[in-house]
């Protein structure tokens, strides 16, 4: 016999096992841009936060939010760091950024909108004594502006920094969109040493993470769009990067991703963002401007390269 939809659903809700969804992390805040940080058995993970009222228009974005785990399951939840008009010469437009720590103090390299004196994009650092903060503007200026690179024609493609510290101090920050770039900073951590450098980055478009595991160094990327994540791999910092392929495929229900790769506890994580959050409660549900970060485990093969990731809804069990 042929159950009526109100039946069938009511037994399916009697029969059904709760689903332990943990990808995405959080669903009461829209968050983005993952940027993690392995300090002292902590996990910080700071993201942008989407706070656009649909995903009809374009990013709206604020501030940067923190979260911390000892575990990678569990999560506290500290709030806002920053906001981007916390840097005076900013408009606003709190995207993609990077947290560092160097001699014990925390550089909070961030993307923002610069003010007209010098329009579209740019690079700000900011500084703190602890990883929460607070966090104030580490020079009272840009470190990148839109006119320092010409490689384009748009203003946004001095965005998304990440750093990298050598083991013997020598500090880069890359960062870009569309040409991939790097450049030197001194040991302050707040100024350039030397010129910006492009890289040949097979489909770039954004989003740069560099790490290092044994002797391979390792960039991935944003690629085409909509966006996957790609990676390259190296001896050196300065190259010259072998393509490896794609790493992780489009992560759902929205054309950006952003990707951290942190080591911790003897594991190896890949964070990155989808729009996968559903509508509840009448709510707007996920989407291109309203993004969540998820986390997935990263496996090596053993020749050092990257095992595809396998991107899951239940998470980090
Ligand atoms: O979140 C705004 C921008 O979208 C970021 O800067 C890019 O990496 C992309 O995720």
């Amino acid at each position: 016999m042929r159950k009526s939809l109100p039946l069938l659903l009511s037994s399916l809700l009697l029969t059904a096992t709760p689903a332990l969804a943990k990808n995405p992390l959080f669903e009461h805040v829209f968050t983005a841009d993952p940027a993690a940080m392995v300090h002292d058995g902590t996990v910080y993970l700071y993201t942008g936060h989407d706070e656009a009222p649909n995903n009809d228009r374009f990013f709206e974005m604020h501030d940067w939010l923190l979260f911390t785990s000892k575990d990678m399951k569990t999560w506290q939840e500290h709030g806002p760091i920053m906001r981007a008009t916390d840097f005076g010469w900013a408009k606003g437009d709190a995207w993609a950024a990077h947290m560092i720590e160097r001699d014990g103090k925390f550089y909070f390299y961030t993307t923002v909108r610069h003010k007209d004196d010098k329009p579209g994009f740019a690079v700000g650092v900011a500084v703190a004594d602890s990883p929460y903060g607070p966090f104030k503007d580490a020079i009272g200026k840009a470190l990148i502006t839109d006119d320092m690179t010409t490689h384009t024609p748009n203003d946004w493609d001095d965005i998304d920094p990440a750093v990298f510290i050598e083991e013997n101090g020598d500090a880069y920050m890359f960062f870009g969109n569309l040409v991939p770039k790097y450049v030197k900073l001194k040991d302050n951590m707040v100024e350039l040493d030397g010129e910006i450098k492009t890289m040949n980055l097979p489909n770039f478009t954004e989003a740069l993470w560099v790490h290092k595991k044994d002797d391979n160094y390792y960039v991935s990327y944003a690629c085409e769009f909509p966006e996957k994540i790609c990676y390259a791999m190296s001896k050196s910092i300065h190259g010259p990067w072998e393509y490896k392929g794609i790493l992780n495929e489009i992560a759902g229900n929205t054309e950006t991703n952003h990707q951290s790769i942190i080591e911790f506890n003897g594991k190896s994580y890949f964070i990155y963002h989808t729009g996968a959050v559903p509508s509840r409660d009448g709510k707007p549900s996920g989407g291109r401007f309203r993004r969540s970060v998820a986390i997935d485990r990263l496996y090596y093969n053993e020749d050092g390269s990257l095992k595809r990731v396998v991107m899951t809804s239940e998470g980090i069990q």
